[in-house]
């Protein structure tokens, strides 16, 4: 039997189990069935085959060549599939990599039994493909699909192990006739794809007929995009042909923890470029790669405020130069990690006078601020109003100026205020507004402030009428009509009219007032002053009516003369002059002065009396003059004339102490 089979097989192909075993005679004369309930010319030539045995044993010999016009070229073959722009190559061998391989046609006479297989070059280590069965004669839709990958330059082979064995290489010289079986074409519209026909065993020498179109199958180099991010889910990661393009993309370029850290895309790299995340720029895929997606963290910082309200006007924080008003706040920005951002936190106006914040404290780290984490920064303000403290005199406490909300306050004024001389000014109590009562009567007020406020200190002005006599200090003084405040003193209000009346004063004469030196009319009393300005009035009177002669005594001859002059104080001028001789009035004698000359000796009294305008009366002391009488022979006695001793000088010198003393204890009286 092995016998028989081996020549069997050798002369007329493999021992088979049914209808497609074939001999080289037959096989160039029957066209392979590839359908199905098809009567098989197979079958009818292997048994025309064994009858006529004898008769062509010779033909063996020669190997008539019938071409099966019905089997597409190559060519065809390749272009029906779609491939129409092909450049033949002499390429034998193929480098390392990752390859699709997809077998797209068998027009084969054993397309059961081909196998294709890749093999390292320079060995003879194959590794099977596509195995006989599979695939199938003609087109094969769909085409079949595998991925292999080697890590060395690989040569393709096409085989048959069993009957009529064969092995071709893609590599040439490696074939038992050293010639080409198998075409390699490139697909110029897709440099990656190689097209290949190989051609399978023929004829009992062992070769084929060339045709190429035993098994066509493309080859496709690939490259494996790797892509490495660190969030998100990134798209584009795989296996791509040779020299196709590839692009990278994520879902998102944000991922938001929520909790106040993020992840925010910035670029690709690696070997991928660009700056959307959504897709990268082109990746042109000649060999393995690596897109990259770059990240950063980024944390928030939050800016907040506490005692605030809508009223804020101005700008409550700074963050790295740009102003946020309260309507802005919080204001929260994202920070890359381990950037440094700054701020500041300002007092704020208000919309409402006499309103204002003020910063206390500041919550949160200090700036500038290194951000690792989330952080959060609070400015801590305070609400001041604005006490508004008006008057026109006096230190009042306290003075306008602002004051922290709920801070309880005393405010009060010194009363009376003393103005230019003359002037003094009472405080008569308050106005208010806001948090100030409305009104009241004292120099002291208690109030706590929660609003803006006013205090107006109201006033009233009081004159000084000073009241004097002259001769001063006479007694009783002049009467006032009110009588000045407080107490017992000359102060009045403003314009309040004051009647003022002199009071008779034992020997003296009311003689006029006079308001600020101008006389108000000789015996005018009462008077009534006005007091819209510090008036001093005073009562004039006129002192005690009396007169004085000079000498008082004195020794003559007769024949000589005493001359008598005279002082009149007091009374009201004119006056009116009678000398007295001896209690008689000497006729003529109307003058101040008059010269008495004796004509007889003897002792001899003068006085004077003086009547004033007012018809009073004064009469001096009585001079006593001794008048001796000349003896016969002209002796003369010598005048001795007494030197006088002027009584008016210790008078206006005691009147004086006494009225000093009066005014001093006027004065002490006031004080209490
Ligand atoms: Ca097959
Ligand atoms: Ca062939």
């Amino acid at each position: 039997m092995k016998s028989w089979n081996y020549i069997k097989e050798h002369m007329y192909g493999p021992l088979m189990d049914n209808s497609e075993t074939f001999n080289c005679f037959h096989k160039h004369n029957i066209i392979a069935e590839r359908g199905n309930g098809e009567l098989r010319k197979s079958s009818l030539m292997k048994h025309l085959g064994i009858v006529m045995l004898p008769v062509f044993s010779l033909f063996l010999l020669y190997h008539v060549i019938t071409v099966n016009a019905s089997d597409p070229s190559l060519t065809e073959i390749l272009n029906n599939l779609g491939f129409t722009n092909l450049a033949q190559t002499n390429i034998e061998t193929f480098p390392p990599g990752t390859y699709n391989i997809t077998i797209h046609a068998e027009f084969a006479q054993y397309p059961n039994e081909n196998e294709l297989s890749h093999y390292k070059i320079n060995t003879s280590s194959f590794t099977v493909i596509f195995s006989g069965p599979e695939g199938g004669s003609g087109y094969i839709f769909p085409p079949i699909t595998k991925t292999f990958t080697v890590n060395y330059q690989f040569g393709l082979s096409l085989s048959r192990t069993f009957s009529y064995p064969y092995r071709y290489y893609t590599e040439s010289s490696r074939n038992p006739d050293g010639a080409q079986y198998a075409k390699v074409y490139k697909n110029l519209d897709n440099p990656g794809i190689f097209l290949i026909g190989f051609d399978e065993r023929t004829y009992c020498d062992e070769t084929g007929d060339k045709d190429y179109n035993d098994m066509v199958f493309s080859l496709q180099l690939q490259h494996y995009l790797s892509v490495i991010s660190p969030y998100d889910t990134p798209s584009g990661e795989g296996w791509y042909y040779n020299g196709t393009k590839a692009f990278t993309s994520l879902a998102n370029d944000i991922i938001d923890y929520g909790n106040g850290t993020r992840a925010i895309f910035t670029h690709w790299s690696g070997d991928a470029s660009g700056t959307n995340y959504s897709k990268s720029e082109p990746i042109y895929m000649n060999q393995n790669k690596t897109a990259i997606a770059n990240w950063k963290i980024q944390h928030l910082a939050t800016f907040s405020q506490t005692n605030l309200d809508s009223s804020a006007l101005s700008t409550v924080v700074t963050v790295n130069g740009i102003n946020k008003t309260f309507s802005e706040l919080p204001y929260a920005i994202w920070v890359d990690s381990n950037a440094v951002i700054s701020y500041s936190y300002s007092n704020v106006s208000s919309s409402t006078t006499g309103k204002r914040f003020t910063l206390t404290s500041i919550t949160g780290p200090t700036s500038p601020i290194t951000v690792t984490n989330p952080i959060t920064i609070t400015g801590n303000y305070t609400t001041q109003y604005y006490l508004t403290v008006t008057s026109p005199y006096g230190s009042p406490t306290p003075t306008s100026r602002w004051f922290d909300t709920g801070t309880s306050l005393t405010a009060s004024i010194i009363t009376p205020w003393a103005g230019p001389t003359g002037t003094r000014y009472l405080c008569t109590g308050w106005t208010g507004t806001g948090s100030v009562p409305t009104s009241g009567t004292l120099s002291t007020i208690n109030f706590a402030i929660n609003q803006p406020s006013h205090i107006t200190w109201n006033w009233k002005t009081q004159y000084l009428l000073t009241v004097l006599t002259d001769p001063a200090g006479l007694n009783p003084q002049p009467t006032r009509n009110p009588s000045g405040e407080p107490g017992d003193t000359w102060w009045y209000e403003a314009s309040t009219d004051v009647t003022l009346t002199a009071q008779s004063v034992i020997n003296y004469t009311f003689s006029n007032w006079d308001i600020d030196g101008i006389s108000k009319g000789s015996g005018v009393n009462p008077i009534t002053i006005n007091m819209n300005t510090p008036h001093t009035a005073t009562a004039h009177y006129s002192p005690p009516f009396s007169v004085s002669i000079y000498p008082l005594s004195a020794s003559i001859n007769v024949g000589s003369s005493v001359s008598f002059t005279s002082i009149i104080s007091g009374g009201k001028s004119p006056y009116a002059c009678q000398w007295y001789l001896d209690n008689n009035p000497v006729p003529g004698t109307n003058s101040t002065t008059w010269t008495f000359t004796p004509t007889t000796g003897g002792i001899y009294y003068v006085h004077l009396k003086v009547t004033d305008a007012m018809g009073k009366t004064a009469q001096s002391e009585t001079a006593k003059i001794t008048v001796a009488i000349v003896p016969v022979g002209g002796q003369s006695y010598r005048i001795q004339v007494q030197t006088r001793t002027d009584p008016l000088i210790p008078y206006v010198a005691l009147v004086s102490v006494l009225t000093m003393i009066s005014i001093k204890m006027r004065r002490k009286k006031r004080k209490h």
